[in-house]
């Protein structure tokens, strides 16, 4: 397959290792190798955000690599609180006229006031994701030397070596999705050494363990009529013995101990909760193969989705140094291959907690050991849930944004009891929150809970998911009869003001500040994509004509975005912003990133859209510093957005002084506290960076900072189903290849130029 050289650019003969002057400073460049995708670290983790995470979409485990004592702290996706239930309130309708009333005469607090008496979800809160159990494996290993343990993120496998009264341990876990088990094998490099006492536990209550020949057996219970579940860890031994101790296995004088672990729940569906976790566990063990086979089958699925992206930024010595203190030295040091680490861990992470038949990744993803996890661990969906799915296009692992339209297809039933029992609407609504039973009412209290454009943001994944695809099928049976619901219901809620005759929506608010309102600006923009975007559809699958056309004449009427006093883009429908505020929401500049709303071709409305992002400043918590990445991406600004990135790939804490977001030893995002999407947001930031597809165009190296003058991507994807490949050397692309199952004709920005150049046939 040939590639396109770029002749414009300053072409220089690549040699392994290679010293350039670039822009004035000195850059050792050197490729960043299969073998530099590792988190490592010379001691064991102390707390929870030092243990390494593996996941198959269906658990998750937390590897904490101690000696005499390994914890596997372990998740199962359905393991929540609650039970079935129907969280709208009925017959709130009656009470919304008398809120836009308050609200139109200027009585805020009234109208809060009135909602969250009468209109919002009931009970007002929604359930938590919780931890399932723990694996403890005692060894009587004392003083543990030449001690390491590493995360592989191209094989997703993590490894402890130690030695221990002169023979050399391994541990190996990986976490199955083909076998839906996490495994762990440990070896020694002298026969007959493995002696160690295994438990499992379980921070409910009311759980109990049992050692069955050579299983332990974990039965709990969240809360009564609610999720039970259960946890089997099946132990082969080669060589020595294994024999119950208690509610313990004891292991002694073994060569090889592989471990099985298994988990499930009585979760069937969101409003069924009638399966057999016992049952499902031991259908579970039946697939019990070889460590060999389990991890060669392990192995090749993971590298089916991982290896389609590679990326080289460069290499320092930095690179050799444990992951925590390359954290530690990142934004004063030279450490592209960082970058690059972050990047691919977070596609790791979507791969690890994002797997068709499986819950969507919550804001830790698939990991959490409280049982009162911050935010309750749920889905919020006015930024957080989307933001999981950021790089799922992009980084070429469509596969794992299923989960979220699966549970776009349930939302869509609940979510639409709640459209007509609260504001008399058809389609489906979706508020600030979703958990596993499907909430969708406005919860917590109605400042920020009464927020209507959940559903409208999340069905323009569907969408984005059809322009990278193309899959026309997915369009007509899955995304369009979604996105026409989502469209519904703001066609029906739409409310003309009587002041400026525009639509506006409300009572809604601008997340999560400045309180409810009628108007705000991020609604406008997002009900402005998901019309066009069911206007697009509609035409693509020739049907609906009569609904695109009523789409089409309301377009015109929403309330457009607005310029204020300080130059800034509106965040309300009042040019009332204070441009010291620095709210970790950002939520008017939607319309830039992810939306597309507001773009270069708008010139006026893409500066002061900047304007708004220069106020806000550059340190945030990491979900938002995330969206800063992406942000200044978009506004072309490569050097703006790593220096964000450089904010956010620091350990967690102040920058000048602000309270700011930052990563753990484990390269887990700090919201502060753990929240998986500023992982997720980085690593589609750095995409961002590298290429754009939104304006009907390929754009080579948007906004490639001066820090990474030479480099090289494949596998990024493309909007029109095109995968692309790029290098580039003295901030100028020298070569790319654009390929595509459907060769056609591509606007490609490339070097300052457009072309249209023909896509190469993908094989
Ligand atoms: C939004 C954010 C918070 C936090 C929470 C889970 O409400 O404003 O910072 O990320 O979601």
């Amino acid at each position: 397959m040939a590639w396109i050289k770029e002749t414009a650019a300053i072409l220089v003969t690549q040699t392994n290792m290679k010293t350039l002057l670039v822009f004035g400073c000195l850059v050792v460049h050197a490729s960043t190798s299969a073998s530099d995708l590792k988190l490592w670290y010379d001691k064991p983790a102390t707390v929870w955000e030092e243990a390494l995470p593996v996941g198959n979409g269906h658990m998750g485990a937390m590897i904490f690599g101690g000696a005499p004592v390994e914890r596997i702290q372990f998740n199962e996706h359905t393991v929540w609180t609650g039970q079935p239930h129907c969280y709208a309130h009925l017959g709130a309708v009656k009470f919304l006229p008398e809120i836009r009333r308050l609200l139109f005469d200027g009585k805020q607090k009234e109208a809060e006031q009135l909602a969250l008496k009468e209109f919002m979800s009931e009970p007002l809160r929604q359930k938590a994701y919780q931890p399932c159990g723990d694996l403890w494996i005692e060894f009587p290993h004392q003083n543990p030397a030449d001690y390491k343990r590493w995360l592989d993120l191209d094989t997703a496998l993590a490894v402890t070596e130690y030695k221990s009264g002169g023979v050399s341990y391994r541990r190996e876990v990986f976490a199955s999705h083909t076998d839906r088990a996490v495994m762990v094998r440990l070896t020694a490099d002298k026969s007959g050494k493995l002696d160690c006492l295994m438990r499992l536990s379980s921070p409910h209550p009311d759980s109990k363990v049992t050692a069955d020949g050579q299983t332990l057996i974990l039965h709990g219970q969240v809360e009564p009529d609610g999720i039970r579940f259960e946890s089997r860890a099946l132990l082969t031994a080669d060589g020595g013995t294994v024999k119950p101790e208690g509610d313990a296995l004891r292991v002694a004088g073994a060569n090889t101990l592989v471990i099985r672990l298994v988990a499930a729940t009585n979760f069937k569906n969101y409003h069924d909760i009638s399966a057999d976790p016992a049952a499902r566990c031991a259908a579970l063990l039946k697939k019990n193969k070889s460590w060999e086979k389990t991890l060669q089958a392990h192995v090749a699925d993971h590298q089916a989705l991982f290896r389609r992206v590679s990326l080289d930024l460069g290499r320092t010595p930095a690179a050799d140094k444990p992951t925590d203190q390359r954290i530690k030295e990142f934004t004063t040091g030279n450490d592209p291959s960082l970058a690059t680490l972050v990047f691919q861990y977070g596609r790791y992470l979507l791969i690890a907690s994002s797997r068709p038949g499986g819950q969507p990744a919550n804001l830790q993803g698939i990991w959490n050991d409280k049982l009162k996890p911050p935010w309750d661990s749920k889905y919020t969906c006015n930024i957080n849930t989307e933001m999981n799915y950021w790089p799922a296009e992009v980084t070429n692992l469509s596969e794992c944004h299923e989960p979220l339209f699966a549970a776009l297809t349930e939302l869509a039933e609940t979510g639409r009891v709640v459209a007509k029992e609260h504001y008399g609407a058809r389609g489906w609504v979706v508020h600030h929150n979703f958990d596993l039973w499907r909430g969708a009412a406005p919860i917590n209290a109605a400042n920020h809970g009464i927020w209507v454009t959940g559903s409208g943001w999340m069905a323009t994944h569907l969408w984005e998911h059809y322009l990278f695809t193309q899959d026309k099928e997915f369009l007509a049976k899955r995304g369009y009869p979604l996105m026409k619901g989502a469209a519904q219901f703001y066609a029906d809620f739409l409310y003309e003001d009587p002041l400026t005759g525009w639509l506006i929506s409300g009572p809604s608010n601008s997340p999560e500040q400045g309180g409810l309102v009628m108007g705000p600006t991020m609604d406008h923009q997002i009900i402005r994509s998901v019309f066009r975007q069911c206007i697009a559809a509609s035409r693509i699958l020739n049907t609906d004509k009569e609904f695109a056309d009523k789409l089409t004449a309301m377009l015109p009427r929403i309330a457009p975005n607005q310029i204020g006093q300080h130059g800034q883009l509106q965040e309300w429908l009042e040019d009332k912003d204070d441009p010291k505020n620095q709210h970790r929401h950002l939520s008017h500049l939607w319309g830039i990133y992810p939306g597309d709303d507001i773009t270069s071709h708008d010139r006026k409305f893409f500066e002061v859209a900047k304007q708004s992002l220069i106020y806000r400043g550059d340190a945030a918590t990491g979900w938002s510093m995330g969206w800063k990445v992406n942000l200044w991406a978009r506004f072309l600004d490569g050097d703006h957005a790593l220096l964000i990135l450089r904010n956010l790939l620091q350990p967690v804490g102040k920058v000048k002084g602000r309270w700011s977001g930052g990563l753990y030893p484990n390269l887990f995002d700090a919201c502060p506290p753990f929240q998986i999407d500023g992982n997720f947001g980085a690593c589609a930031g750095i995409a961002e960076m590298l290429i754009q597809s939104h304006l009907d165009e390929i754009h080579l190296l948007p906004a490639l900072p001066k820090d990474w003058p030479t480099g090289k991507v494949t596998g990024l994807r493309a909007c029109g189903n095109f995968t692309v490949d790029i290098e580039w050397k003295n901030g100028k692309v020298t070569r790319y290849r654009i390929t595509s199952p459907h060769p056609r004709e591509i606007k490609v920005r490339v070097n300052g130029e457009v072309k249209t150049v023909m896509a190469e046939k993908s094989v």
